[in-house]
């Protein structure tokens, strides 16, 4: 039984040492490496090159290095019937929660708009908002949409959530489904999304959604480019519908660049790193599966290909 690791951002070396690191008798290889590919049985990969997953005959397990799956699931190539698993770590969900938080405080006291207006030498006063006018649509309340509620709660503001199916947390409501979607955007004064990528969710930030915000809302999209129907954000801004957006993911990564996200003086983006899997606290996670499949145990932090996340 062998590890191999699959992703293309340079990032190899780090994370096999990572491993070894934590695990020094760990089977674990990169898949530049020459590594016996008929002994690997578990395939940790993020957005690897199609393909990639069809060299290893006797394979059990597809992890994600991060939360998200949607590149797995997309990848027609993958073997079916492996099991997929992806990453819940809390460090990974207080880590977008405090991303999240700066951006909507930045929002409010326009602390963005300060600094360009510095560059200028502009002394420009503006109004300003407080937590209490505001409330934080999360569309997605799972793993870490709850953890950035029950970061925001505290703090006064007002949360609603959406989710597919519905459920109770106690503490903020969740709306649900098809039918509890125009009554969240409604009243969402700043939408976040933290949706996984899936075929029901594929560009569901468009005209039609985002103009059930409350005129002036802002959007923070944090999930995946995918879930953003691109050509239709900057109009929705220029009318004054949106306030403006800030985005960390995109359809293309990186941006081209001529994309007008770049240049539009309402967008920030940042580029993809609102959350990004720390390695000492995510290996024993990925690290546990690989034992359980030895032991022929349950895995845990499985995903639903059916449903997509
Ligand atoms: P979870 O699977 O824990 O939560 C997903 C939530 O979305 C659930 O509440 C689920 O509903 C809801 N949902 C799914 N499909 C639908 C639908 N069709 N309609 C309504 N609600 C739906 O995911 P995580 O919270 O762990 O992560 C969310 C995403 O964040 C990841 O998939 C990833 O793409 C992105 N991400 C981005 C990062 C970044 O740096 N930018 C970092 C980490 C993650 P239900 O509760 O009913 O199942
Ligand atoms: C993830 C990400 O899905 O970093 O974990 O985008």
């Amino acid at each position: 039984m062998a590890i191999v690791l699959i992703r293309q951002d340079g990032k190899l070396d780090l994370w096999k040492n990572a491993f070894l690191g934590q695990y020094p008798d760990l089977p674990v290889f990169h898949y530049k490496e020459p590594h016996p590919t008929e002994e690997v049985t578990m395939a940790i990969v993020w957005k690897h090159p199609e393909g990639s997953l069809a060299h290893y005959p006797n394979l059990q397990c597809i992890a994600s290095f991060g939360a998200g799956v949607d590149f797995i699931i997309e990848d027609n190539t993958r073997p079916k019937n492996v099991t997929i698993t992806r990453v819940i770590d809390p460090a990974l969900a207080a880590d977008m929660s405090e991303y999240v938080l700066g951006t909507i405080l930045m929002y409010l006291k326009n602390l963005d708009t300060y600094r360009q207006d510095q560059a200028n030498k502009s002394w420009r006063p503006k109004a300003y908002t407080r937590i209490a006018d505001h409330t934080i649509g999360i569309m997605g309340a799972g793993t870490l949409g709850i953890t950035l509620a029950n970061s925001l709660l505290p703090l006064g503001f007002n949360v609603v959530g959406w989710s597919r199916e519905a459920k109770e947390v106690g503490n903020f409501k969740i709306f649900h489904g098809q039918e509890g979607k125009t009554n969240f955007l409604r009243q969402s004064t700043i939408l976040v999304c933290l949706l996984p990528l899936t075929d029901a969710t594929k560009e569901i930030l468009d005209k039609e959604t985002l103009s059930q915000l409350p005129k002036g809302a802002y959007l923070i999209n944090v999930a995946r480019g995918g879930h953003l129907a691109e050509q239709q954000l900057i109009p929705l801004i220029d009318s004054g519908h949106l306030s403006g957006a800030c985005l960390d993911v995109f359809q293309q990564e990186p941006m081209k660049q001529d994309h007008p996200f770049w240049d539009h003086p309402k967008i920030k983006i940042t580029p993809h790193v609102a959350s990004v899997s720390d390695p000492a606290s995510v290996v024993p996670q990925l690290v546990e599966n690989y034992y359980r499949l030895e032991k022929k145990m349950p895995l845990v932090n499985t995903v639903d290909p059916s449903r997509g996340y």
